[in-house]
C-alpha cells in the first residue's frame, strides 16, 4: 500500500484545495493531510486563519478521499511527519516548487500545479468588495 502525505492550511476550504487533495489521492492508496496550526500560520504570515485549526481539521477530515488528518506544528518537522506516517510520496502545490527537495532521500517529492484564479486571499478580498 502506498501512502501520500500533503500539508496546508485549508482556510475557507475552496475548489483549489479540493483539486490538490483529490489529485494527491490518485498517487497512492492512502492520503494523510497535515493541517497547519493557528500558531504556525501566525509564524508564517503574521495573521491567524479565519477558521481555527480544530474547525479546519474537522472540515478536511470529512472529505471522502482524505484518510487521516493531523496538526502540523512546524514547517521544519516535515521529515519527522513523513517518517511517522510512513509516507512514500510528498505532494505539494507548485507555489512550494523546490522547497522540499531535500526530502527526496526518504520519499518521492511531487509538486502539482495550483488551480488558477482562486485562493483564500482572493475570497477574502472578493467578500470585502461585495
Ligand atoms: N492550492 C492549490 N490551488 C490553489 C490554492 C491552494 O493547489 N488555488 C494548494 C496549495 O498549493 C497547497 C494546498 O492547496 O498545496 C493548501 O494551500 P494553503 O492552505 O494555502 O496552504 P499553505 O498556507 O501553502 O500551507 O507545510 C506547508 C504549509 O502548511 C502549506
Amino acid at each position: 500500500m502506498s501512502i501520500v502525505i500533503t500539508f496546508g492550511t485549508y482556510d475557507l476550504f475552496h475548489i483549489g484545495h479540493h483539486n490538490i487533495l483529490n489529485r494527491a489521492k490518485n498517487y497512492g492508496d492512502k492520503l494523510v493531510v497535515g493541517i497547519s496550526t493557528d500558531a504556525l500560520n501566525y509564524k508564517k504570515k503574521q495573521k491567524y486563519p479565519v477558521y481555527c485549526e480544530s474547525e479546519r481539521k474537522t472540515i478536511v477530515s470529512s472529505i471522502k478521499y482524505v484518510d487521516e488528518v493531523f496538526l502540523e506544528e512546524s514547517l521544519e518537522q516535515k521529515r519527522e511527519y513523513i517518517i511517522k506516517y510512513k509516507a512514500d510520496i510528498l505532494i505539494m502545490g507548485n507555489d512550494w516548487e523546490g522547497k522540499f527537495d531535500e526530502l527526496n532521500d526518504i520519499c518521492k517529492v511531487i509538486y502539482l500545479p495550483r488551480t488558477e484564479n482562486i485562493s483564500t486571499t482572493k475570497i477574502k478580498q472578493d467578500i470585502k468588495n461585495l
